[in-house]
Order: C-alpha cells, then structure tokens, then sequence
C-alpha cells in the first residue's frame, strides 16, 4: 500500500513538474531552447542575411520580432512574459529603460569588435559609459520630397510642408517625437519642450496641416514615396536613403531650423535568457564587414568607423546622411522627458491623429 503511495505522490509530482514547465514556457513567448536568441528590432531594419549568417556561425537559432515605435518597444518589454534578449531603443528610450531597471549591463571584455566604433558615438549622455547600450545607427529627421511633384518649393524650411501647393500630398511617419517635434521646431521651438502653452501651439500649427496630410504612416513610407504617391514625407534619413535608392528624382533635406540627430542602440533587456548569445550578437553586428553590409542594405548612417570604410564613398561621402559640423550644430537629441510627459507627448500626437478623422 506504501508502495502505490509513494508511486502516487511519485506520478502526481512529475505530472505538476510538466505542466508547470509547459505553462511557463508559453509565457513566456519567444523561447524555446537554450541555443535561441529573441531579437526585438525596428521593421526593416537589419540585412536577413546576416541573421542566417549569424545562426550558421555559432548555431544560435533566431527567434524574431519586430516594432513600429519606441513607445510599443517599451511597453512590451515592461510587460514582461516574452524573454527578448537584444532589442535596439533610441537613446531617450534608452535612458527610461535604464531609469526603470529594464536593462542588462553589457559586458565590454565580450566584445572585442567595439573598437569599429567611432569614439564620437561613446559615452553620449544617455548612457555615458555604454554600460547598457552599444551603437548600431544614427540619424536625423527630415523632408523627403519630389521636385517634380513640389510646384515652386524648393524646401529649405519645415513650413513648406504647410503650403497649399501640397494638398492631400504629404506623409508623416507615424512617430509621437518626431511630428510633435517637428511642430515644436517649425515654431522656432526645441523638440525638447515641455512648455504646456509652447505644446498646445504646435498642436495647433499642426491642425492646420491636417489638409496637406495623405496620410501617416509607417515602412511603408518608402514604397509609397518611391512610387509617387505623394509629393513630400517627413521620414527618418535612412528611409529617405532607400527611397532615394529606388527613385533618384527624389532630395531629402534637414530643415533650416534645426531637427534631431538621433542614436539608436542595440541593449541586452533585462527579460534575457541568452545574455551569452547577446553578446555574441553584438560583438557580430559590430564586425565591420558586416556592419557594412547592414548599412548598404537599410540605408542608415553608421557608427563603425571600420565599416564607413568599406562603404562606397558615393555613401559615406554623402552629407545629406552624413552630416557636417554646420548642420550637425543645428541638431537636437530627444531627451528622455520623464514618463509624465512622454505620456503627454503620446496624447498630443493621438489628438492630432484624431482630428484628422
Ligand atoms: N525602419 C525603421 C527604422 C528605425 C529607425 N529608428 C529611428 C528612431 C528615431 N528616434
């Protein structure tokens, strides 16, 4: 009798052990082994090739997401229940990450390639030691446009978004910063306000763009630009590269009244399992054959010294993408503003998104 007892607790402990094992592994999304890494990335925003290379090189399988905003980004990995082992912020998301115990220390003795990076890309205010986050690229925020399509503008400022000539003829990328930004300095105002009255001005400048707006948008931006379908967007520099690409009619400039220089980095969140295959990770996105490569196929501006290098220099040269000092000084950086007022700046984007409906 003692016997088919202990067989009892015996069966009923492995059964629970089971189910408890299949449970947690279904929170947590995303997992499925010891040799995987979850990499949570922007859409359109690395080479899938080096993906197939990197898992051939160290027999790591991929598991992989993608996002549209850092606010999404954020959110999700808040949330918890998905085990993401890199992901790749902007610097103020970077910052709030940090300031909400989301991020995983990166350990620098990993990563022998960190040498590629351009010093001027270390150290930035955001994470001043790079103790969480490693370079992966840069940018600013801009106007693509069409001459063909743009009348008499020549752009040179934001306010030529505004003009009538451009009817139901614009995109805007579908990013809370960048249009309250681009309110804010269109005004002469820093896309770091936080000034209530400077904030409900841009609300109003923008209301009164609401005509001119086709419609706001996300990577798909570039296909619609390259094939015309509207006369200008406002995008991050590296779309505009690739829109360039496919359409060489199209010109993309920084605005005369400043605009932002931003940074996006690779972290190791503090959901990681795989924090070993993380650093493997980053130690091969910073290799500069393949940080090259990376580069040429998403069109965005990169860190790697190294990998500048072997860039065309038709690309590296190009200072629409990689700025000079002049325009460089009238660049700004998003600050992280503190929870309350990002949330703020999340409302005021809704609003102007729903007062277009
Ligand atoms: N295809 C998406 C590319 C993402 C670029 N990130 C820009 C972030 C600016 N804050």
């Amino acid at each position: 009798m003692k016997q088919i007892t202990r067989m009892f607790i015996l069966v009923f402990v492995v059964c629970f052990g089971l189910i408890y094992l299949v449970d947690y592994m279904n929170k947590s999304e995303g997992y499925s082994g010891d040799n995987t890494l979850t990499i949570y990335n922007w859409g359109d925003y690395i080479d899938p090739e080096l993906i197939k290379r990197f898992e051939s090189e160290t027999g790591i399988k991929v598991i992989y997401q993608t996002f549209d905003s850092n606010e999404a980004m954020m959110t999700k990995i808040k949330q918890g229940g998905t085990t993401f082992d890199i992901s790749i912020p902007s610097e103020y998301a970077i910052d709030k990450m940090k300031a909400e115990g989301l991020l995983l220390p990166i350990d620098h003795n990993k990563l022998p390639n960190l040498k590629n990076i351009d010093p001027n890309f270390l150290g930035l205010a955001f994470d001043p030691d790079n103790k969480y986050s490693i370079p992966y690229f840069w940018g600013t925020v801009g106007i693509v446009y069409n001459p063909d399509l743009v009348g008499d503008l020549t752009f040179e400022s934001w306010n030529d978004l505004w003009d009538e000539q451009l009817k139901n003829n614009v995109f805007l990328l579908d990013g809370a910063r960048e249009v309250i930004g681009m309110g804010l300095n269109s005004l002469g105002y820093s896309l770091n306000d936080t000034n209530e009255e400077h904030l409900q001005e841009a609300l109003k400048k923008l209301s009164l763009l609401t005509p001119n707006v086709k419609a706001i948008v996300g990577d798909e931006i570039k296909m619609l630009m390259a094939n015309e379908e509207a006369a200008a967007a406002l995008v991050w520099s590296g779309d505009a590269r690739e829109i360039m690409d496919e359409n060489e009619d199209l010109d993309y400039i920084v605005p005369s009244e400043g605009s932002n220089l931003w940074f996006d980095n690779i972290v190791i969140p503090s959901t990681a399992r795989n924090i070993e295959g993380a650093h493997q990770f980053i130690n091969f996105m910073l290799d500069p054959e393949v940080a090259a490569q990376n580069a040429d196929y998403v069109g965005y501006s990169t860190p790697n010294d190294a990998a500048l290098e072997l860039l065309d220099e038709e690309v590296s040269g190009d200072e629409r993408f990689y700025p000079d000092e002049e325009l460089t000084s009238r660049l700004e950086v998003y600050k992280n503003l503190g929870p309350r007022m990002l949330s703020h700046y999340n409302e005021l984007f809704l609003e102007f998104k729903m007062h277009r409906k």
